[in-house]
């Protein structure tokens, strides 16, 4: 399977590592550090991406919105000024897909045109304009479900059969997205974890991840140090990698092909040795 992101490919016969640039200051598990005082510092920034990439990063996911529980929202001009010197300098210097984590139109506009090649919306493209923003720019996108909003999504998550409900969910955004332009071929979509679930929730998403592939598109993935681990675990957010790395290889083995991760070596080396064993013969 191949995705084509603007001019480059990504191929996904074997999954693929999305690894995090937090541009926030006030992200749960790595925002801050690239803080000096209260502006984003770029080389920082572009550093932590650097080591991205020569861990095996494919991609790159730029996120100037924090989705958090209880997040602060951020302006329309703060997000742009965080996000798009990132894209272009990602873009310049080096050979990695470029991904932008937003559901705002102006920034999937404006990412594109700095040279973005892929598009990470947690909304699913449902804010205004930003289904016409994502087709004009002819980028691939990722729908992902949540249900309710990031401030209020963690206080009484509620469903008959999650399962069935993110499938009818994704599917219904796969029609709106194909209506306004966007083919099947730019769509990947994912269960959305931690995004008004609760850890049964997570749980019955991942075991039944296979059953999203039904819909035939690739699936994205993230479960990097998310709370669900940290309530299996026990661990603070510091102290989850091998429950992250747990939870993204059953991911995997139900079919998961791209995996939005923090710790991107350890992740590139769990995929080196899950690929191993699925191509012994
Ligand atoms: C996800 C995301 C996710 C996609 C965030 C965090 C919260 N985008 N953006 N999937 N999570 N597609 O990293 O913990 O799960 S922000």
């Amino acid at each position: 399977m191949k995705l084509q992101c603007g001019d480059k490919t990504l191929d996904l016969t074997s999954p693929v590592v999305m690894g995090i640039l937090n541009t926030t200051p006030d992200s749960f598990s790595d925002g801050g550090n690239l803080y000096r005082d209260t502006r984003l510092d770029l080389d920082s920034a572009l550093r932590h991406a650097d080591s991205m990439v020569n861990a095996g990063a494919a991609i790159i996911d730029v996120g100037g919105e924090s989705t958090r529980p209880g997040a602060e929202p951020v302006s329309l001009a703060e997000e742009l000024d965080r996000v798009i010197p990132v894209v272009e300098q990602l873009h310049a210097r080096f050979d990695v897909v470029v991904s932008v984590d937003t559901s705002r139109a102006e920034v999937i506009a404006e990412s594109a045109k700095a040279g973005a090649h892929f598009i990470n919306d947690v909304r699913a493209l449902q804010k205004e304009q930003a289904l016409q923003a994502a087709a004009q720019s002819g980028l691939p996108v990722c729908l992902m479900h949540m249900q309710g909003e990031p401030d209020t999504m963690q206080q009484a998550p509620n469903y008959s059969k999650v399962v069935e409900e993110v499938i009818a969910f994704l599917k219904q955004r796969i029609a709106v997205c194909e209506a306004a332009g966007i083919s099947r071929q730019q769509i990947v979509l994912d269960p959305g974890y931690g995004f008004g679930k609760t850890l049964e929730h997570n749980l019955l998403l991942v075991k039944h991840l296979d059953q999203l592939q039904t819909l035939g598109c690739p699936l994205l993935i993230g479960v990097s140090r998310k709370s669900m681990i940290g309530k299996i675990t026990g661990a603070e957010v510091a102290d989850r990698l091998v429950g992250s790395l747990a939870l993204t290889l059953e991911c995997v083995q139900r079919g998961a092909h791209i995996v939005r991760v923090h710790d991107v070596r350890e992740t590139v080396e769990l995929l080196k040795v899950h690929c191993a064993v699925e191509q012994a013969e």
